[in-house]
């Protein structure tokens, strides 16, 4: 890699299984000049995943690994190393990517793995939360950033969006408002990854040299 590439900033590849909206958030602020991150690559384990036909509009590298194609957990997250290793990747960012890490995996990246979930953790890790949080009779909801350990949904919390729960809000119309919210959410965490102002130690987010025991928690309703 030339030493231009790397000046470029930290080299991130971005995981998705799905529709991947946000890594189209991360795109859009990318051209608007304001991700301090190299979007480098992006990479599925899925063939039919929209998010691999966005990183391609947008210039992105892009891989398929598909897990269906491995004997292990193991040795699919071996062949996800791989390609991040030799694309320099410094930060894995999960945006809607379905497969549970292997300890191995998260492991080999501590502290350079974030994740968003749709959740104010630390309630409801797991599936279905939009769902869980109306059936509790939740007066608020959202999703949280955080760093990936081998616990699942349970590692250190960067930043959250905060949103009131409606009377009339139903398990999709809540899914509508936690992602346009994730939209701003996440780019914005990364970012601080991407100047040097977040990073993991001893257990624990740090931002600007403290120690996160709670998640910055942004109310944004929309
Ligand atoms: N890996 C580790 N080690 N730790 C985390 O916190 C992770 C992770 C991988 C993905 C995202 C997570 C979420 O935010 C995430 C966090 C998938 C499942 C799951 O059950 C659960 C949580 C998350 C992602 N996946 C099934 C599996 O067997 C497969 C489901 C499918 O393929 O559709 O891997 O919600
Ligand atoms: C996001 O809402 C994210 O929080 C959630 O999937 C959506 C992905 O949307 N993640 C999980 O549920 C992880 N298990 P996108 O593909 O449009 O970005």
């Amino acid at each position: 890699m030339s030493r231009e590439a790397r000046a470029a900033g930290c080299r991130a590849a971005i995981l998705v299984s799905g529709s991947g909206t946000n890594l189209q958030a991360f795109i859009d602020r990318r051209d608007a000049g304001r991700l301090p991150l190299d979007l480098a690559l992006v990479l599925s384990n899925r063939a039919d995943a929209y998010g691999l036909t966005r990183a391609r509009d947008a210039g992105i590298s892009t891989n398929l690994i598909a897990h269906g194609d491995f004997a292990s957990r193991e040795a699919f997250d071996r062949a996800i190393a791989a390609r991040l290793d030799d694309s320099g990747i410094e930060l894995v960012i999960l945006a809607g990517f379905m497969r549970i890490l292997s300890p191995w995996f998260v492991r080999r990246y501590a502290g350079r793995i974030l994740n968003i979930h749709p959740a104010l953790l630390p309630k409801y890790p797991g599936l279905d939360t939009h769902r869980r949080a109306l059936e509790a009779g939740d007066a608020a909801h959202g999703s949280t950033v955080h760093f990936v350990t081998e616990v699942l949904d349970g590692g250190p919390r960067v930043l959250a969006g905060r949103l009131a729960i409606r009377e009339d809000d139903t398990p999709a119309s809540l899914m509508r408002r936690v992602q346009s919210l994730e939209h701003r959410i996440y780019p914005e965490a990364a970012a601080w990854f991407g100047e040097g102002r977040l990073a993991y130690s001893d257990g624990a987010a740090w931002l600007d040299g403290r120690r996160l025991e709670e998640p910055i928690v942004e109310d944004l309703d929309a």
